[in-house]
């Protein structure tokens, strides 16, 4: 998989992709990061690759001759590669995203600062806009490292096989039960008794369990976007009536 980013700051891209689980990949093979400096492609002394905004008001807006020029020589190498834009008005990203776009040949970043873009980039050069989230950021860096992690952890051989995409939190649509090392005692908390009683028909049950419990204390969301098995189903109403007898 290719991940090419057009960015202001390459240089943002340095650390979180050179530390573990992603160096590794990259080193394998698995994956290959190429940041590119959107101004190598701006044009003038200055390399400009903003200006102000038709109609007054505040702020920067990136120009698109630069962006075109830029995703035309990407795409020369990659053509089969999705172009996505970081912006807070995008699809907001989710776990279903990442496991789709970890099936394509290339994904192509654009990471913009400043105010924003010019519409006409969004009209006619990119196929996809993304959010990580309702709130503003700086740039569209911070969340292009997060899908490209998300993603990432989908690629074959990316994750070790005692860590599994398949198993963790999101992967059955709810959050994970909870954990326990040792030691067996910490600051008077113990670890429930059922997790030390090497039943593992039983400790499958308790942790099936505390998923749903959880999701349904904490993501009430969640629950109703999955479909639950006439086990689950019954699970959860048992919880939820002895929770009603506690109070
Ligand atoms: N920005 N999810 C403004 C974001 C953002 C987000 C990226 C700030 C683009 C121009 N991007 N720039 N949240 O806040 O994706």
């Amino acid at each position: 998989m290719i991940f090419d980013v057009l960015t202001l700051f390459p240089g943002m891209f340095a650390s979180p992709l050179q530390e573990s689980i992603l160096s590794r990949a990259a080193k394998q093979g698995l994956l290959q990061v190429r940041t590119h400096c959107l101004r190598d492609w701006a044009e003038g002394k200055h390399q400009t690759t903003d200006d102000t905004p038709y109609g007054g008001g505040d702020g920067m807006v990136m120009k698109p001759e630069p962006i075109a020029r830029a995703l035309a020589a990407l795409k020369e190498q990659t053509p089969k590669a999705k172009v996505l834009l970081m912006t807070p008005q995008g699809t907001q990203f989710s776990q279903r995203h990442s496991k789709e776009l970890a099936k394509e040949e290339g994904l192509i970043f654009l990471c913009g600062r400043y105010e924003g873009f010019d519409e006409r980039i969004r009209q006619s050069l990119v196929d996809a806009e993304f959010s990580i989230g309702d709130y503003v950021l700086t740039g569209g860096e911070l969340p292009a490292m997060v899908m490209i992690d998300a993603i990432s952890r989908h690629l074959p051989g990316v994750l070790g096989c005692s860590s599994s995409a398949e198993t963790d939190s999101f992967s059955d649509g709810l959050l994970e039960y909870p954990q326990y090392t040792r030691p067996v005692e910490f600051n008077g908390m113990t670890v429930p008794q059922i997790l030390l009683s090497g039943d593992h028909g039983k400790i499958a049950q308790w942790r099936r369990e505390q998923q749903l419990l959880r999701t349904w204390q904490r993501r009430p969301d969640l629950l109703r976007k999955i479909k639950l098995s006439e086990e689950d189903k019954k699970t959860l109403e048992r919880l939820q009536q002895s929770l009603e007898s506690d109070n």
